[in-house]
């Protein structure tokens, strides 16, 4: 079975999405090159002439349904996207849309190719060339007017694309640890120091503007650690697009949260505030395992430390500043990925056909034959 189901982004796979009216040059140029095949001595002028009409018509309508149906069927089937990409197609675009879109350009095509079959047939009836040529440019008249009506639309999937490409790559195979926090708390700067990931770090809050994935290999696999924009203190409804991308990585991707929080002086929101954030999402998510770390432990006094640890019920105390201070809470991590997010069903059957069995036993399971 191949690790790869569901793997990446799906809209990454669409390459190159033609304008309206870069299909109406290409297929018009490409039809006007062709040439009157003179060869055949038996057939008559004006069969000749038929013939000939009736490959331009036939040339035209199939460079225009050749490109709809290229950009048609490059899309991912809306219908079967992972729901993180799903909700993410709906921030940052509209899935409706996209859809009624597709399937509109699906009617055009349709259309298209009647109005081929409707003028072949109408070329058969006349034996004037002048005729043949009018019906010929009827046809053009029509197919062209009819992509030129998808102008709007196909536009709108261009744009749709551009911001959805931005999305990073999520594999479903991977345990997902997803990195959540008021805004300045230090979470790009712990994926820095915990995962391939870089996100950019800065002084000042909402530095972060979109999901950043990086990777920690665990030996028997790799955990996805996800970097989110920093969360106010506020209900969904009044969350801004940058935000709730947060919370769409916590609904459908996160097996673990770690939560964060920052009681230093360059805190951006009060303890308080930090702590009912905290709380929202642990009521939202309650099947999710959150670990609390308090962060920038360098900037406090251990008094402040205590305080905060006993106020906020944070698990471990950190300091991007100091890699020691990380180790305890990398260990938590990997033991969490091992003995609870491997363990569920889920991930037993993604892992069975790739790993030992000894792998999948969670550490009290194992037997210890040292004495
Ligand atoms: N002194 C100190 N500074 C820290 C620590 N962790 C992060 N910082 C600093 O805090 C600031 C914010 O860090 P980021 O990692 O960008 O914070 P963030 O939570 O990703 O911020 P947003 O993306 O804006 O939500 C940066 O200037 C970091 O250098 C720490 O443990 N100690
Ligand atoms: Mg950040």
């Amino acid at each position: 079975m191949s690790k790869q189901r569901y793997s990446g982004n799906p809209f990454r796979r669409v390459s190159y999405i033609s304008p309206a009216d870069e299909i109406l040059s290409v297929a018009f140029k490409q039809t006007s090159n062709l040439r009157m095949k003179t060869k055949k001595r038996r057939i008559s002028r004006e069969e000749k002439i038929a013939n000939f009409e009736r490959e331009k018509i036939s040339s035209l309508a199939f460079i225009i349904t050749e490109k709809l149906e290229r950009i048609i069927n490059q899309f991912p089937w809306i219908e079967s996207l992972h729901p993180f990409y799903g909700e993410i197609c709906d921030l940052l675009s509209n899935i409706d849309d996209i859809r009624r879109i597709l399937g509109r350009l699906g009617g055009i095509e349709k259309q298209i190719k009647e109005m081929e079959r409707d003028h072949i047939a109408r070329l058969k009836e006349t034996d004037h060339p002048e005729e043949m040529a009018e019906i010929r440019n009827q046809a053009n008249g029509r197919m062209a007017s009819l992509v030129k009506k998808a102008r709007g639309d196909i536009n709108y999937l261009i744009r749709s694309i551009k911001k959805l490409k931005t999305v990073p790559d999520f594999n479903v195979d991977y345990p997902t640890v997803v990195i959540a926090g008021a805004p300045n708390v230090g979470k790009s700067s712990l994926v820095r120091e915990i995962s391939t990931g870089k996100p950019e770090v800065g002084e000042y809050p909402f530095t972060t503007k979109e999901i950043v994935f990086g990777h920690r290999d665990i030996g028997m696999t790799n955990i996805q650690v996800v970097d989110t924009p920093g969360l106010l203190d506020r209900p969904f409804r009044e969350r801004n697009l940058i935000e709730r991308q947060s919370i769409v990585s916590i609904r459908h991707i996160s097996d673990i949260i770690l939560f964060m929080f920052d009681i230093s002086e360059d805190a951006t929101i009060s303890l308080e505030e930090q702590f009912n954030l905290f709380e929202d999402i642990e009521r939202e998510f309650p099947n999710v395992p959150i670990i609390r770390v308090l962060n920038k432990i360098d900037l406090l006094s251990e008094k402040e430390i205590v305080e905060g640890k006993n106020n906020l019920k944070t698990e471990f105390q950190i300091t991007i500043t100091d890699i020691n201070s990380l180790k305890p809470l990398i260990e938590e991590i990997e033991h969490v990925v091992k003995n609870s997010v491997l363990q569920s069903e889920k991930f037993k059957e993604i892992l069975k056909l790739t790993i030992s069995d000894e792998f999948l036993q969670s550490d009290e399971e194992k037997i210890d034959y040292t004495f």
